[in-house]
């Protein structure tokens, strides 16, 4: 039985890479962060599956990361924990640093100094966000990288490093450079969910009004459960060897939210320009969403668009298995039955004393 241990196992491409192997037939070892409340939401299901085990560690902690990996003795790594939000990244540059870069010099050490350099293969994490401003559209293996946040510096080192110890060392560890992929499971506070929710929430009268920041910011989107796949097929290639992952289909942030607002029963319009643009319900003629500053980056990236011609070839990869419309209605679904239960839970509380009265509860 193969081991395999993933860091960021909490996180949206964590979880459903646990799940994949598992399925494959891997004992699987995940790296967790201590924290004071349950944030474990994305593998609670997993939990008490027999080859499903969870130890704690940071990526800042060289000793933790040594401790676990040398106890663990994995076939495969897959380093996918890093403070994943640009925006974030501007405002906690130095913690977005020791994680996202020397965070992956720490796993390649651990590796080496556990004497698995030559058994142990490990895939990074790495993304599109490397083409930052970019030099060539669309973007492809040999495309220069321009990175554009903090962020996408310390991802920039992490994708060097990688590379550095292949040739050094010999080892096989590999970077997927991966568009951005999304999910029901996304985190709450990146755009496609952020929009997704907020659809939800207006469809239902639950919120007037979205807040978006630069909704002509263009996006090449998959579906992460598809993605997963690819990290994979990364690892069990011949050669250790870089791939861009992407669907080669580029939309913007408005398009996001006309099919989001479609798939809820909301036509939409955007009406005026930059700051001043508008979302508005053609029904009822509200505005529905809103350009504010808030949501706008020192530097944003804004034409991300993949070529995974070289997946498609080597890995047998298919990048369109859910189309862009697919992926857009799994996330509209799912937020439609969120909220649909959080209002009858809602519901509940405010009635509870007349239903125990009543003894509609008992
Ligand atoms: P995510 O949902 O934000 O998950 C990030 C994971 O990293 C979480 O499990 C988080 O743990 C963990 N983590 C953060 N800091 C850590 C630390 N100091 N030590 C240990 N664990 C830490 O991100 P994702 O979307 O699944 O992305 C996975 C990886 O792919 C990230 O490296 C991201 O940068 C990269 N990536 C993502 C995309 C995308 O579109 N999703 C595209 C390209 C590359 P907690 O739960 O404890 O916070
Ligand atoms: O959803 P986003 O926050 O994702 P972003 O910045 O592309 O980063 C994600 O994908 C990367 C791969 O390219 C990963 F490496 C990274 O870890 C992460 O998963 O923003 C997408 C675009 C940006 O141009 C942003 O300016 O949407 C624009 N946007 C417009 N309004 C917004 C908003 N982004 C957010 N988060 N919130 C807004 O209100």
């Amino acid at each position: 039985m193969k081991k395999a241990l993933i860091t960021g196992i909490t996180g949206q491409d964590g979880s459903y890479l646990a799940e994949f192997l598992l399925e494959k037939g891997y004992d699987v070892h995940g790296v967790i962060r201590r924290s004071s409340v349950d944030y474990r939401e994305r593998i609670a299901h997993l939990e008490g599956h027999p080859h499903f085990h969870l130890h704690y560690g940071d990526l800042s902690d060289s000793m933790s990361i040594l401790s676990v990996v040398s106890t663990v003795r994995p076939d495969e790594i897959y380093n996918l924990a890093a403070q994943s939000h640009v925006q974030v990244s501007f405002d906690v540059p130095e913690f977005t640093a020791d994680v996202d870069a020397t965070g992956v010099l720490r796993v390649l050490e651990a590796v080496r100094l556990s004497g698995l350099k030559d058994t142990c293969r490990i895939y990074q994490a790495s993304t599109s966000e490397l083409y930052g401003k970019v030099e060539e559209v669309p973007q492809n293996e040999n495309t220069p990288f321009h990175p554009y946040s903090p962020y996408a510096v310390a991802k920039q080192y992490g994708f060097w490093i990688v590379k550095e110890y292949r040739e050094a060392y010999n080892m096989f560890c590999c970077s997927g450079i991966l568009f951005n992929h999304e999910s029901e499971r996304r985190g709450e506070t990146f755009v496609t969910r952020k929009i997704t929710l907020a659809a939800a929430r207006i469809a239902q009268g639950k919120q007037d009004k979205l807040y978006l920041g630069n909704l002509s910011s263009l996006r090449d989107w998959g579906y992460a459960r598809d993605y997963v796949e690819c990290m994979w097929l990364i690892l069990q290639n011949d050669k250790p060897e870089d791939f861009v992952i992407a669907t080669g289909e580029q939309h913007s942030v408005r398009e996001f939210c006309q099919l989001a607002f479609h798939d809820v029963g909301i036509e939409l319009e955007f009406v005026g320009e930059g700051m001043n643009e508008k979302g508005i319900d053609k029904a009822t003629g509200k505005t529905v969403i809103e350009v504010s500053p808030d949501f706008y980056r020192p530097t944003d990236v804004v034409n991300l668009w993949g070529d995974p011609s070289k997946a498609k070839r080597e890995l047998g990869w298919n990048p369109t298995k859910t189309t862009f419309e697919q992926l857009v209605k799994i996330m509209v679904d799912h937020d439609m039955k969120k909220v649909a239960v959080e209002r009858a839970e809602e519901h509940i509380k405010t009635n509870l004393a007349e239903y125990l009265e009543k003894g509609v509860i008992k």
